[in-house]
């Protein structure tokens, strides 16, 4: 018999709130979580936000491949809440997924509930608030799961070396977890009512942080205005960024009805520079590799991710290996996770981990360091991108997440038994989205009774997909730019993943893929491709784009498909799928409560 107990770990701080709390066989591995809403200033500067167990990130879970685990929130919120595992797929306990509306009553303030799951694969996920915006508060936390016992690792594929491919293993075993947010400095109640109240898109933030630490950076306008990537200029009409990084709220937003009175003049401008210190993760080269596991958290913010001087061997991408691939800088995307293995070869000094945001509306940067032990503290060191993220000589190269593949391989059916066709798009403000294309998913959804609990609680069944269990079904996101340009949006499909067989740009005009492919094989992959639970569609500046996902149907329940951009989740861009609704499992008695008791 193993020994088990509650792991929970920030890093290389063992938090102090941790129960470890011994347990033998199949006994679940437990997690106390307190939520408290308290005053902080990850950047420097303080505002109100939202605490797990007194820390922001959260405590990571450290779990086993295998563990059953009870995650045990009690809310001292001021507000409802509730807590989703991302990536987990909850395989035969739908109503841990976290989803109120679908999976779940809020959890009312005062009240506990038990979320009961096992953890089915390996690899890197994160835990976030799926109530209203909350995650922008500050209630998000990472989940490592080892693999089982024998898993075949990627890591000879990197080097022949044993003792490289032996520390490689080890590193990957006791990762740096880099949670990476960008944050703001209104509350998520305070940003939607700005939103709703001027009708306008809300897309510039106050600072990235790293691991919940960063710092307001106010290079100043003429700096900003020289990074500028050329995609942007023609957004800016002639104007300058804010001194924020902004592309200023009087141009940047899409041709509806707005009132520009209601936007308070410091959310786009008035940049105050703070200077806390950098995030450092501290490694010791004599262990010869690092594998550093990064997490989006962000609610706006794409971002280019590098460290100085180091090339990164992506091998795990959403929580799956893939075939390595050796890059100097990673797009890190809402809500994915990328894991890359670095060698610690270079002369002991800090290096600089470079973080900028990519996204169209704001440059925005923060950096960390990758401190080498009884190294130099001297950060002089040569980057690969800068502040906007733009490589700095031509030989740089990023990660194209569309090639990458998964190892071992894995294979999606040939053909589909359904074809959703979901048009994407702005719905009638430049705040409000739709994922169906006919109507948003009104955020007061979340207070139905649950969908799991009697799927014909929504009247508007154009915002549900309903699918037989064991079946293949595609999902063809299509960007419509009638609204104007549409970033790229990365769409999260709760429970197991998808595998992302194809894309392109122009209308999806075909009914279903099979038709497609008479016409445009070379825009599917059916062998090989990558399997995520993420998938981000195009840019769409002027005509549409799409990208199609094939996933298997094996858990029956109620589960979220939405956009990870916050904004966007929070204007209604999503979906509820009814998968296997022909197997659906009865909901325990405990589950049924609006606040379950342990
Ligand atoms: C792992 O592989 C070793 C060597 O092949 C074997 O002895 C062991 O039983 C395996 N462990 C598991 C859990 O399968
Ligand atoms: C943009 O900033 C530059 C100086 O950095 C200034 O000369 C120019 O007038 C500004 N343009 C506008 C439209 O404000
Ligand atoms: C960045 O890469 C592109 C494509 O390789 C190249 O054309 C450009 O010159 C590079 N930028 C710099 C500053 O070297
Ligand atoms: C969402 O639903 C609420 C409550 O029914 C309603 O007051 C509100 O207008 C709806 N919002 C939208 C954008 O339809
Ligand atoms: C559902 O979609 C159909 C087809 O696009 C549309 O005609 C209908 O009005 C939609 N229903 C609602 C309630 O939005
Ligand atoms: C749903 O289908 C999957 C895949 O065939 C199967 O493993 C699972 O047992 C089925 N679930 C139920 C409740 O029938
Ligand atoms: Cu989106």
């Amino acid at each position: 018999m193993r020994m088990r107990y509650s792991r929970f770990s920030l890093g290389l701080l063992v938090s102090s709130l941790a129960t470890r709390a011994f347990a033998f066989g199949n006994v679940p591995v437990v997690f106390p979580v307190a939520l408290t809403w308290g005053k902080g200033s990850p950047d420097g500067f303080e505002r109100d936000m939202i605490f797990v167990n007194g820390q922001m990130p959260g405590p990571t879970l450290n779990l086993e491949e295998g563990d059953d685990v009870e995650f045990i929130v009690t809310n001292w919120l001021p507000f409802g809440t509730t807590v989703h595992f991302h990536g987990i797929e909850q395989i035969n306990t739908p109503w841990s997924d976290g989803m109120p509306g679908l999976s779940q009553r809020l959890i009312e303030p005062g009240a506990t509930f038990k979320y009961k799951w096992t953890a089915t694969q390996y690899g890197t996920y994160w835990y976030h608030a799926h109530s209203r915006g909350q995650l922008e508060d500050g209630l998000f936390g990472a989940i490592h799961i080892k693999p089982k016992e024998n898993t075949s690792t990627p890591f000879s594929l990197i080097s022949k070396s044993t003792k490289d491919v032996n520390d490689m293993e080890l590193a990957a075993a006791n990762p740096e977890i880099a949670v990476m947010s960008d944050w703001s400095h209104f509350t998520s109640e305070e940003l939607q009512h700005i939103a709703e109240t001027a009708d306008i898109d809300i897309f510039c933030g106050d600072s990235m942080l790293i691991n919940g630490k960063g710092n307001v950076n106010c290079p100043g306008v003429p700096f900003l205005m020289s990074v500028l990537p050329p995609i942007v200029l023609p957004l800016l009409a002639g104007e300058n960024l804010t001194d924020k990084g902004c592309v200023p709220v009087t141009v940047g937003q899409p041709p509806f009805p707005k009132n520009l009175n209601a936007v308070p003049s410091n959310l786009y401008e008035g940049c105050k520079a703070t200077n806390t210190g950098p995030y450092v993760f501290n490694v010791d080269a004599s262990k010869g590799w690092v594998s550093l596991n990064f997490i989006s958290t962000a609610a706006i913010q794409e971002m280019a991710v590098s460290i100085d001087e180091h090339p990164m061997w992506v091998y795990e991408i959403d929580g799956r290996f893939i075939e390595p691939q050796m890059v100097d800088a990673i797009t890190l995307q809402h809500g994915s996770r990328h894991s890359v293995m670095v060698e610690l070869n270079k002369p002991a000094k800090d290096y600089h981990i470079r973080v900028a945001g990519t996204g169209l509306g704001q440059k925005i940067y923060v950096s960390g360091l990758l401190s080498y032990n009884r190294g130099t503290k001297n950060s002089n060191s040569q980057p690969y991108i800068n502040y906007a993220g733009t490589n700095t000589t031509a030989d740089v190269t990023y990660l194209d997440d569309t090639t990458i593949v998964p190892f071992p391989p894995v294979h999606p059916a040939q053909t589909a038994d359904q074809t959703y066709k979901l048009v994407m798009g702005r719905a009638g403000y430049s705040w409000q989205w739709s994922l169906d294309g006919t109507a948003p998913y009104n955020e007061s959804l979340e207070d139905i009774t649950p969908l799991l609990f009697d799927p014909n609680q929504l009247a508007n069944t154009n915002l549900t997909i309903t699918t037989k269990n064991d079946t293949w079904v595609d999902l063809i996101y299509i960007v419509n730019t009638a609204g104007g340009p549409e970033p790229p949006h990365p769409i999260h499909k709760h429970s197991n993943k998808a595998h992302i067989i194809g894309s392109g740009q122009g209308d999806f005009t075909w009914t279903n893929v099979a038709e497609a492919i008479k016409d445009i094989p070379e825009s599917f992959n059916l062998d090989n491709p990558p399997y995520r639970d993420m998938a981000y569609t195009l840019l769409a500046l002027a005509d549409p784009t799409w990208v199609a996902v094939r996933y298997h149907v094996v858990n029956p329940g109620a589960f979220f498909l939405h956009c990870h951009i916050q904004t966007h989740l929070t204007g209604g861009m999503s979906v509820a799928i009814l998968d296997g609704i022909d197997a659906w499992p009865k909901v325990p008695a405990e589950y049924q409560q609006g606040r379950n008791g342990f």
